[in-house]
């Protein structure tokens, strides 16, 4: 297995030590092959919203594993799944499921070019959307990580957060679709300026572009409607992940009505996945929607994630942070896009991450990444993690 992972971030290359491998997940904790545990910041990249383990999700892949684990056919959790996100997220008339987030750009692209005509695609400067290669280009997450780059020249790029860079491009060029994470997480948190995303609305409107919604993190984790719901302002089509397969393997994209019906078989469209909206996954899903309706924790998160914020004040650190999303930044610059992300002293976030690991606490390997709660992280959880990030953070800052 190259780097013995199966997605590069895990491997720790840009943090140093030795990757944890874990056993077991347990609410707010992991626990490693050596019984070291854990208060996890990761949450398999925001997709246990939950929590490890949370009783009704596991509930619901027993039961429906004892029923089978795939047909390849129409099945009913598929089906519910796929309802509960039309209905939670209005600008998604209609969604098609498939495996992963990188599966659902890639469709998603597909679509707005054949809609479109058009191939160009716009993104911005550190977001990354999946490794599909149209989007690789000045990606975040763990392109950012490593420091790879890849050049795409149907794909333009511009800093986030930019409006009149994004507006000139699309005047400029004929351009299939924009494509934005409306809250940027993976150049590490970057909340977008007040008018950036409806100003991506209007001159989308103006130019016949398509505006693309990448809300495979901020899909049910800013809110139950997403970043949509919380900003105000409609895509075209959403990308969406993580949360949707609590914990198992389940993305997808969809939005106006008439854009998916040019989706196969309806439409010319190609796209298809032996286990695309596979019903154990569903299952997991399903569980994890039906708990964040019945028991919204948008308010219980979005207060811890605003308490580990507050108790950086006064430190030469940036703390970005969206809803429950946040970052730590090693600069006393402001962070607003990728250039202001890299700032940041990379070594400093090194060594805190490897005293926190030592202290017990797991943050994300990398400098560009969102740290991520739960609604299994409690009051006495946040406290532990607090106090351990404060006293190692003093540390850090005074042996600069
Ligand atoms: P996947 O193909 O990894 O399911 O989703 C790709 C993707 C798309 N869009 C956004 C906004 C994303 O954040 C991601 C994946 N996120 C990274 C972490 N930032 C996944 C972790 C990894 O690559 O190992």
């Amino acid at each position: 297995m190259p780097g013995g992972v199966s997605s590069p971030v895990r491997a720790f290359g840009a943090v140093g030590g030795t990757p944890r491998f874990i056993r077991r997940g347990e609410g707010a904790y992991v626990e490693d092959v050596d019984g070291r545990r854990y208060v996890d910041l990761v949450m398999s990249w925001g997709a246990l919203i939950l929590g490890h383990a949370h009783p009704e999700v596991v509930e619901a892949v027993k039961r429906q594993a004892e029923l089978g684990t795939s047909f390849g056919a129409p099945s009913k959790p598929e089906l519910e799944l796929a309802e509960t996100i039309t209905r939670l997220m209005p600008a998604v008339e209609r969604v098609r499921l498939v495996s992963s987030g990188t599966e659902a750009a890639m469709s998603a692209v597909r679509l707005a070019r054949a809609a479109t005509g058009r191939t160009r695609l716009l993104k911005f400067a550190g977001a990354y959307h999946g490794h599909y290669d149209g989007l690789l280009a000045a990606g975040g997450s763990g392109l950012a990580t490593l420091g790879l780059d890849s050049t795409e020249e149907q794909t333009l790029v511009v800093p986030y957060n930019d409006l009149p860079a994004a507006a000139a491009a699309l005047e400029a060029r004929d351009v299939a679709a924009v494509i934005v994470e409306p809250v940027a997480a993976n150049m590490g948190v970057v909340e977008p300026r007040p008018g950036f995303l409806a100003g991506l609305r209007e001159a989308c409107d103006r130019t016949g572009t398509l505006l693309v919604f990448d809300e495979v993190i901020t899909g049910f984790r800013v809110a139950l409607g997403g970043a949509q719901e919380l900003f105000g302002v409609r895509p075209d089509l959403t990308l969406l992940g993580k949360i949707i397969g609590g914990g198992l393997p389940v993305g997808a994209y969809g939005g106006r009505a008439d854009l998916m019906a040019m989706v196969a078989p309806e439409g010319p469209v190609y796209q298809a996945g032996t286990l695309a909206g596979n019903p154990v996954a569903c299952a997991a899903g399903l569980a994890t929607l039906r708990v964040l309706e019945r028991d919204p924790p948008y308010g219980r998160l979005e207060s811890a994630a605003e308490r580990l914020q507050e108790a950086c004040a006064g430190l030469p650190v940036t703390v970005n942070r969206a809803a429950s999303l946040l970052t730590v930044f090693f600069t006393d610059q402001p962070v607003t896009d990728y250039e202001g992300a890299r700032r940041s002293d990379t070594a400093a976030f090194a060594r805190l991450h490897g005293d926190l690991l030592d202290a017990g606490v797991y943050l994300p390997p990398s400098q560009f990444e969102a740290w991520f709660l739960s609604g299994a992280h409690d009051t006495a959880v946040v406290s532990r993690v607090e106090e351990a990030l404060v006293q190692k953070l003093k540390r850090i800052i005074a042996a600069r």
